[in-house]
């Protein structure tokens, strides 16, 4: 059943994941969470894959919240263990991805869905494209990363402004503040996505993975980012892809990433 929630195309090294829900705006469920979650992890091993886009079906949203009907009943206890579930099972292991994951945002990204979008490692927007985190309206904050990362990417005034009004920002706005990358006409999101997946897969898989790493080094508790990048940046000394990129760039050729 989980199969049809999300649906997954592979092309040319970039694996595109869409939300299908459109009937609910595409709000994750258990059940769609369980499906990215699956989806993600089976990314990680498949050869097929370098790079992930994530998007959302129809043209009105990415995904329009966690499902209010589902955690309309739920207790604090209930609440805690979900998010704590939710967090290590789908937002962090995104987060994670050793394959960078692209969010290709198509309308509504609120709560859970902008929360999904900052768990991504790059976000683009079409130009309808409405992102909020509108939690305290119901009564609640957010529960799947969200208090941590929009500050992350944003900054702290910023975030706080999002969080304590609900209010939802423009695709221009987030541009402004950092909290997309680029915004594009809904036209052309599918093909500036690729676009940007193509630009990164030129590069060596093994070097973008450990760029991946390095960069959330900083964010984690009791490690030093410094120390954390002079290691990774060690590490790539030892790859084949660092051999290869070096002689390419000495033979005049380009390189051939076998992203070892
Ligand atoms: N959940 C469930 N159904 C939703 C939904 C959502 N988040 N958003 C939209 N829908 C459904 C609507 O109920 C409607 O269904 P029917 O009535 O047709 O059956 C259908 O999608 C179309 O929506 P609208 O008719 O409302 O469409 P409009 O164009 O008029 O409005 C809208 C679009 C996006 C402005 C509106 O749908 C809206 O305000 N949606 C809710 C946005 C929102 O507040 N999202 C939730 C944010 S809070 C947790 C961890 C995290 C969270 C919760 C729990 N735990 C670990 C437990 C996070 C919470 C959130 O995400």
């Amino acid at each position: 059943m989980s199969d049809s929630l999300i649906l997954q195309q592979k092309s040319d090294g970039i694996l595109t994941i869409t939300i299908h829900r459109p009937q609910a705006l595409n709000a994750l469920n258990a059940e769609v969470i369980k499906a990215l979650a699956d989806a993600i992890d089976d990314a990680q091993t498949d050869g097929e894959v370098q790079t992930i886009v994530l998007t959302g079906s129809g043209d009105k949203a990415f995904v329009a919240g966690a499902d209010i009907k589902e955690f309309a009943d739920f207790s604090g206890k209930e609440g805690r263990a979900l998010a704590k579930q939710g967090q290590e099972i789908l937002f962090n292991r995104i987060e994670r991805s050793t394959k960078p994951v692209i969010a290709a945002v198509n309308g509504f990204a609120l709560g859970g869905g902008l929360e999904l979008a900052l768990a991504c490692h790059i976000r683009i927007a079409s130009d309808n494209a409405r992102m909020g985190l509108p939690e305290v309206s119901l009564g609640v904050i957010p529960g799947y990363g969200g208090t941590q990362r929009l500050p992350q990417i944003v900054g702290k005034g910023k975030a706080l402004e999002m969080i304590l009004s609900a209010k939802m920002i423009g695709a221009e706005q987030a541009a402004s503040c950092g909290l997309v990358n680029d915004v594009v006409p809904p036209e052309l999101l599918t093909e500036t996505a690729n676009k940007m997946a193509r630009s990164i897969m030129k590069n060596s898989p093994k070097a973008v993975s450990t760029a991946i790493q390095a960069v959330l080094s900083g964010y984690e508790d009791g490690i030093n980012g410094f120390d954390a990048e002079i290691n990774c940046f060690g590490a790539s000394f030892e790859t084949e892809d660092f051999k290869e990129g070096t002689q390419a760039f000495i033979e005049k050729r380009k390189p051939k990433f076998s992203g070892k």
